[in-house]
């Protein structure tokens, strides 16, 4: 997969794309990202980027011109890429999506800075992608967010022992809860029925509490999460 990231501050994704799962994928050849600096694209000797309003305001907008021909030059010989443009007033992006995404074969991503872009930019999107109800300086953490959640659902991206199959949200259902050693500590044990080797129990056990704690943390979740009609009637007691 080719992941190319239009972007003022590429300097931005040295830190968090070279560790962990996402460098493994790098280097295992799963996953690219190529940076293009949009201000390389500007033809005037200042070298700008954005401009104030018209009808006046605050603020500056992005032009439209040199992230037009950087996305050009990024499409040429690919033209079939989806380009995504993030903005808070995109669609809210989720682990469905990140599941659609994760099988594309490439993805170009625009970010947005400073206080917003020039409103002809939004044409040259497939699809416009927020990550959530608050407001960022800029897209990059954003397609950082989203890359991330992508890029471990890519087969081979995460090892054997760390599966994507039983994440939250991939059967729309919270977590169920986690031990490690030691059995106690500080006062606080391990339920006794995850030392029984009683796979088949432990598996009820962690279905019902997933069940419990997204019914008690998130359920409007819950719509989605394929309740059989006794694990219904459990919740309704
Ligand atoms: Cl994609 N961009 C910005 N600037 N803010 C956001 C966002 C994106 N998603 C949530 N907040």
């Amino acid at each position: 997969m080719l992941i190319q990231i239009l972007t003022l501050f590429p300097e931005m994704f040295d830190g968090p794309f070279n560790c962990s799962i996402l460098k493994r994928a790098q280097e295992q050849n799963l996953v690219e990202f190529r940076y293009h600096n949009f201000r390389d694209f500007t033809t005037d000797k200042h070298r700008m980027v954005d401009d104030s309003p018209y009808g006046g305001g605050s603020g500056m907008v992005l032009k439209p011109e040199p992230i037009y021909r950087c996305l050009q030059a990024v499409k040429k010989d690919r033209p079939l890429a989806k380009t995504i443009l993030m903005t808070p007033q995109g669609a809210v992006f989720d682990q469905k999506l990140a599941r659609q995404l994760s099988a594309e074969e490439h993805l170009i991503f625009i970010c947005g800075h400073y206080e917003g872009f020039d409103e002809r930019i939004r044409q040259w999107a497939d699809f416009e992608l927020s990550i959530g109800d608050y407001v960022l300086t800029g897209g990059e953490l954003a397609v950082m967010v989203v890359c991330d959640a992508l890029v471990r659902l890519i087969p081979g991206a995460l090892g054997s022992d760390e599966s994507a199959v039983r994440d939250s949200f991939t059967g729309s259902l919270l977590d169920f809860p986690q031990y490690t050693r030691p059995v106690e500590f500080e006062g606080s044990a391990v339920p006794e029925l995850l030392l029984s080797g009683h796979h088949a129990k432990i598996e009820a056990w962690r279905r019902e509490q997933a069940i419990v704690r997204t019914a008690q943390r998130r359920p409007d979740l819950l719509k989605d999460a394929n309740l059989t009609e006794a694990e219904q009637r459990f919740l309704m007691e």
